[in-house]
């Protein structure tokens, strides 16, 4: 009898709860269906929405346009970018022809233990392609890159940077060893600023604005080299170029009205035209010279904003490669390729015995096609180069 009670309030216990159960499941159930109704109502709704606005980035700009606030541009790289690559106006083999080439050879070294430098930043607008004008902010007197600083291991570059531009800018050189928050401050729109660094270091450097955005500073031609030659001599040799390598983004294909920077296609590193010393193709129709069995020596930077160079003279070795600019160590000899990373250099030696045309490119093929090659002409030899 004892376990009759204990056992009966059991049954009733286990009938009653199963009947609650049954009571939360359809209750449940119940908010399940009404969930699931919902969310396909809401599906419908956007599908329906959709299919009465004709995309949804216009509905992004519609909505930028009535809040004010540049939605589009938050993450334009998802919209389609134009290219310019390539276009020029239809006279443009002539005015290839009637552009002045930048001279890209290496200027002397400074006599003395200072060598004096001073470089004014300015707003202007220059060819980066034959009739192609893009708006710089570039250096007075030579456009982008800027001069070629030339110095030898152990002296002293008093630098001078005069900012005749419209906003702050600074300049950063790679060969020197100093607080860059201190030397490579911003200057002020009209101000001048000095410091100094001794070039310890040899090799080629690239030097550069360093203002942020550093990638639209770059990109708009703030850059150059500088040439340290080591205390003890490299080999004598018979011509000595600069190349600064580089490319650029732009707006428009800068025919009819000056391009400007297109920041979305910077970040996306889809250049419109990549060059040496600024300008697409010079040395192709203004080639480099040497005699047969010269050696010429390439002064080689890669100022980017992003991409590499990547080194080769077509129809010859590199005979010496000092790769990365490092003069400590003996160069690499009889190489065929070899990167310049973007923000670095490299100094090549090639000696060419037979008369003819020598394509000098980034072998990253893409950047032949933008304008990144030239020719050292070797001799006086007869026909053109398909390269
Ligand atoms: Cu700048």
């Amino acid at each position: 009898m004892a376990s009759y009670p204990a056992t009966t309030p059991h049954v009733q216990g286990s009938e009653a709860s199963s009947r609650a159960f049954w009571m939360v499941a359809t209750m449940l159930l119940g908010f399940t269906v009404a969930i699931v109704a919902f969310f396909a109502l809401m599906m419908w709704a956007d599908a329906r929405e959709s299919r009465d606005t004709p995309s949804s980035q216009s509905s992004a700009v519609e909505s930028a346009a009535a809040t004010g606030h540049d939605h589009a541009t938050d993450h334009n790289t998802a919209l389609p970018l134009n290219s310019f690559a390539g276009v020029v106006p239809e006279n443009a083999t002539e005015l290839a022809e009637a552009h002045k080439a930048n001279d890209a050879t290496l200027p002397a070294v400074p006599a003395g233990d200072l060598v004096k430098v001073q470089m004014t930043l300015k707003d202007m607008t220059v060819e980066v392609a034959p009739g192609v004008k893009y708006n710089t902010w570039a250096f007075d007197g030579h456009g982008a890159p800027g001069p070629v600083v030339h110095v030898r291991e152990g002296q002293t570059v008093e630098m001078t940077l005069t900012n005749g531009g419209t906003i702050p800018h600074s300049i950063d050189f790679h060969a020197a060893r100093i607080a860059p928050n201190v030397a490579f401050k911003d200057v002020t729109p009209g101000d001048s600023f000095t410091f100094r660094f001794k070039a310890t270091d040899p090799g080629v450097f690239m030097y550069h604005c360093g203002t942020k955005p550093v990638l639209a500073h770059i990109a708009n031609g703030m850059y150059g080299a500088i040439v340290v030659d080591p205390a003890k001599s490299l080999p004598a040799v018979d011509h000595e170029y600069v190349l600064v390598a580089s490319e650029w983004y732009l707006n428009g294909d800068g025919i009819s009205e000056p391009a400007s920077l297109d920041m979305a296609k910077a970040r996306a590193m889809m250049p419109d035209w990549t060059t040496f010393n600024g300008y697409a193709n010079q040395y192709v129709t203004h080639p480099l010279t040497a005699k047969p069995g010269e050696t010429t020596r390439f002064y080689v930077v890669a100022a980017g904003p992003t991409l590499d160079t990547n080194f080769h003279v077509v129809g010859s070795l590199l005979d010496r490669a000092w790769v990365n600019g490092d003069m400590t160590s003996p160069p690499q000899t009889g190489v065929q390729t070899v990167l310049v990373p973007a923000g670095g250099g490299a100094v090549f030696d090639v000696k060419i015995d037979q008369e003819g045309l020598y394509p000098f490119v980034s072998h990253a093929f893409a950047h032949v096609d933008l304008g990144q090659v030239g020719l050292l002409k070797v001799g006086n030899p007869k026909g053109t180069m398909s390269h």
